[in-house]
C-alpha cells in the first residue's frame, strides 16, 4: 500500500493551511493548545502520515520524510507565532485595563484649618509677644497651692469647692500640699505663679529682679455646664510685674492689644470696680465698638487689676518694692465677639459645616 492512499504527499500542504487557519482562529491559549493536539499530537491530522513512512522504500522515505518535517516544521512555526501574538494580546489587555490617565487632574487631599479658638490663641500669643510678654506654659493637672492658695484664695472660698472645681483621685506630694487633692486648674494663673517664682528664683541675689512680663493661655475647667459655659473653657491671662508698673500701663497694654486683636482702632475701653481675690484694686474691663453690628454697646470682656501684695510675696518678692498689674479674659468670649458667633456650643460640637468658615 504506497502513502499516496493514505495521505498524500499534497494532503500535506493542505493540512498545514488547514493548521495554519485554525491556528489563526483559536481565540485563546488553551484553544490553540487543542487545535496543536489535532494536527500535531499522537492521534493528529500527521501521524497517519508518520506511520505510513515504515512502509516506504529507502528512496520514497528520504523525500516523504522531509516534506513530513518540512510540514512539522511550517505547524510548529504557525503555532509559535500564533502563541506570540495570543501573548502579546493578552499584554494588550491588560495594558488597556490597568491604563492610568497621567494627566488627568489630582482629586487633591482634604485641606485641614485651625479651629477658631487655636486662631485666637496664637494671635493673641503673636500681639502679646510683639510688645514683649514671654509666653509662659504649665500643667492642666494643679495643685491646691499654685491654683488657689499662691493667688491669694482664702481657705475655704467657695471655687475651692467640688461643686465648682474638678478634684483629681490624686493627692499631691509637694512641700506646699502634702497630702492635699489634685485638681484641674481653674485659671490660667497658676502657670504664671509658677513662671514668677522660677524668674524670681534665677535672680536670688541679684540687686534686682526684672520686669515679670508674661502672658499665659490654655484650657482651664470648671464644674459648670449649659448654654453659655463649658466645663472646658480657655483663658489668656497677662501679668506684668516690675519697680515702676502702674494701671497706666494696664490701660495702654490692654487697649492695645483689644485694638490689634479686633483690629479696629474705634474701640474705647472702660475700668469698672469690681472684686477678685488676687487683685485690690480690681475691674471690671467693658469695650465699646465705634463701629460694626455692636456699635455702641458696653460689652464685658475681661477683669483685670493691680496684683494683690500676698500674691507678690508669694512670688518671693517684696511687694514695697514690685508691684504690677495682671489682666484675664475667656478666649471663647473674645473669639465670639471677633467672629460675631452667638452660641458657645459650636465651638465644642465639631461641626465641619461651622468649623470649614475659618480654615
Ligand atoms: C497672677 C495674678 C493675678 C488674672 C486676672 C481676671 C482679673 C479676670 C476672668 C475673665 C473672664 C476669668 O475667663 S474669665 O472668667 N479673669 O477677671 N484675671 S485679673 O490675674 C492674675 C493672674 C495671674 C499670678
Amino acid at each position: 500500500m504506497g502513502m499516496q492512499d493514505r495521505v498524500g504527499m499534497k494532503d500535506l500542504d493542505a493540512i498545514v493551511g488547514r493548521a495554519a487557519a485554525e491556528f489563526a482562529a483559536a481565540a485563546d491559549p488553551a484553544a490553540l493548545e487543542n487545535a496543536k493536539a489535532r494536527f500535531l499530537g499522537k492521534s493528529g491530522a500527521l501521524s497517519a502520515f508518520r506511520a505510513s513512512l515504515g512502509s516506504l522504500s529507502i528512496e520514497e522515505k528520504k523525500s516523504a520524510g522531509k516534506s513530513y518535517n518540512s510540514a512539522v516544521e511550517k505547524i510548529e512555526a504557525a503555532l509559535e507565532a500564533r502563541r506570540a501574538e495570543l501573548a502579546l494580546a493578552k499584554m494588550d489587555a491588560r495594558l488597556a485595563e490597568e491604563a492610568l490617565d497621567v494627566t488627568l487632574p489630582g482629586r487633591g487631599r482634604g485641606r485641614g484649618g485651625l479651629h477658631p479658638i487655636s486662631r485666637s490663641w496664637r494671635r493673641i500669643e503673636e500681639i502679646f509677644a510683639s510688645i514683649g510678654f514671654e509666653i509662659a506654659d504649665g500643667p492642666e493637672i494643679e495643685t491646691d497651692w499654685y491654683n488657689f492658695t499662691a493667688l491669694n484664695n482664702p481657705e475655704n472660698h467657695p471655687a475651692r469647692s467640688m461643686q465648682d472645681t474638678f478634684y483629681v483621685d490624686l493627692k499631691d506630694e509637694s512641700r506646699e500640699g502634702a497630702g492635699l487633692p489634685l485638681l484641674l486648674r481653674t485659671h490660667t494663673s497658676p502657670m504664671q505663679v509658677r513662671y514668677a517664682r522660677a524668674w524670681v528664683e534665677r535672680f536670688r541675689g541679684a540687686p534686682k529682679v526684672p520686669p515679670i512680663k508674661v502672658i499665659a493661655t490654655g484650657r482651664t475647667y470648671r464644674v459648670d455646664s449649659d448654654a453659655t459655659h463649658s466645663p472646658m473653657f480657655h483663658q489668656v491671662e497677662g501679668l506684668w510685674i516690675g519697680e515702676d508698673v502702674s494701671f497706666a500701663d494696664l490701660k495702654g497694654v490692654y487697649t492695645d492689644f483689644l485694638q490689634r486683636f479686633f483690629e479696629s482702632e474705634e474701640l474705647e475701653v472702660r475700668f469698672r470696680p469690681s472684686y477678685f481675690p488676687f487683685t485690690e484694686p480690681s475691674a471690671e474691663i467693658d469695650l465699646q465698638f465705634g463701629s460694626g453690628p455692636l456699635k455702641g454697646h458696653w460689652l464685658e470682656l475681661s477683669g483685670a487689676g493691680q496684683v494683690h501684695p500676698q500674691v507678690v510675696r508669694n512670688f518671693g518678692l517684696d511687694p514695697e518694692r514690685y508691684m504690677g498689674f495682671a489682666f484675664g479674659s475667656g478666649l471663647e468670649r473674645l473669639t465670639m465677639l471677633r467672629y460675631g458667633i452667638d452660641d458657645l456650643r459650636l465651638f465644642f460640637d465639631g461641626d465641619l459645616r461651622f468649623l470649614r468658615q475659618f480654615s
